[in-house]
């Protein structure tokens, strides 16, 4: 059944004009991440009212940088799996070239929309070499941010590093439930910073993620892209969270076809209309489809 599948799903890759990838949790969960919702979901330990809103940042800075430092340790810990894999290499050109070669030129990559913020899926496309990194890092839109990126809420400065979070050191040393004084939380240019010292305003960082009640980044881009959308693929996503809940139910109504590659068949109000469904890990089914 599956094979079936996969030969009309490979028969959708090849006709398609304009492909799009909404990555979810699911596609991190091989890269020992855990997903939010469902068996193990962060928000079944963590109330996400109380941590992933920006009002619960105004009310207790210091208990939600401790939940974004800790997670960002290991996400610098985690590494990417097959299926990031998979999803880079397909927006390389020559594999382009060779499963979906309808692509209309107007939209020359398949767009990798991801909602995660591990970063995982561009640290593969930043690591191919120079002829295809600078191509293949243009495919993908992180629309809920970066947890490696913080962002100052005074003068909205954006910095992105790969490295434990600038001015961290007192968030690394704290215990678990201690509250911080804000002085001491992360600061534009640098820990305890209050002057220019760094050319910086010294303004409180917050984390670079979206959080509920704010406005998912690149939205207009999405919005368009998928407006013209012939082909959806869903990896790894229980379709809870709007925008990207919506996506599938948008392609189907302009007429496009939509792939989900989930490890359950999707039921009850997560069910989206497929007319493709790979049901398993993706670090197992999305390699064999995208090869
Ligand atoms: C596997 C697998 C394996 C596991 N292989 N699969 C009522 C109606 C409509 C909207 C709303 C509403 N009430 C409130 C809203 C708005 C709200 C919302 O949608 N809330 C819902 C809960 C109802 N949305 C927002 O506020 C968003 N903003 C917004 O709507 O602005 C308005 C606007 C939009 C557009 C234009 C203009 C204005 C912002 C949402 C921000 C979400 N932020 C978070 C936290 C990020 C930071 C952090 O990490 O702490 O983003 S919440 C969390 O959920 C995270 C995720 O990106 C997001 C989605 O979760 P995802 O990826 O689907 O994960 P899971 O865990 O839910 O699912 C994992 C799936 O993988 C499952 O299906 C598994 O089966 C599967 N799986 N292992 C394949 N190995
Ligand atoms: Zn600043």
């Amino acid at each position: 059944m599956q094979d079936e599948a996969l030969v009309s799903f490979r028969e959708a890759l090849a006709s398609s004009k304009n492909i799009i990838i909404v990555a979810g949790a699911g596609l991190s969960a091989a890269s020992g991440i855990p997903t939010y919702r469902g068996q193990g979901g962060l928000w079944l330990n963590f109330d996400e009212t109380k941590l992933a809103k920006p009002e619960a940042f105004k009310d207790d800075p210091s208990q939600v940088w401790q939940f974004y430092h800790r997670r960002r340790q290991s996400c610098l810990e985690a590494e990417p799996n097959a299926a990031h894999q998979a999803l880079a290499n397909f927006c390389l050109p020559e594999t382009l070239a060779r499963l979906a070669p309808s692509l209309d030129p107007k939209w020359p990559a398949p767009l990798l929309i991801t909602q995660n913020m591990d970063a995982l899926s561009s640290r593969v496309l930043s690591s191919f070499p120079p002829a295809d990194k600078e191509a293949a890092e243009k495919c993908i839109i992180e629309m809920h941010g970066c947890i490696f990126e913080t962002r100052c809420t005074s003068c909205a400065h954006v910095q992105r590093a790969y490295a434990p979070t600038p001015g961290a050191e007192a968030l690394a040393n704290a215990a678990v439930g201690t509250t911080l004084p804000i002085e001491q939380l992360p600061r534009c240019g640098g820990a305890g910073c209050t002057t220019n010292r760094y050319g910086r305003c010294g303004g409180l960082l917050r984390p670079g993620v979206v959080w509920f009640g704010e406005v998912p980044l690149r939205m207009g881009e999405i919005a368009q892209r998928m407006n013209w959308c012939d082909l959806l693929l869903l990896v790894g996503t229980s379709t809870t969270v709007y925008p990207a809940a919506g996506f599938a139910k948008t392609v189907k109504e302009r007429g496009g076809k939509v792939a989900v590659f989930n490890l359950e068949p999707m039921r009850g109000d997560a069910a989206v209309d497929a007319d493709f469904t790979f049901v398993g890990p993706c670090a197992e089914t999305l390699p064999p489809a995208l090869a």
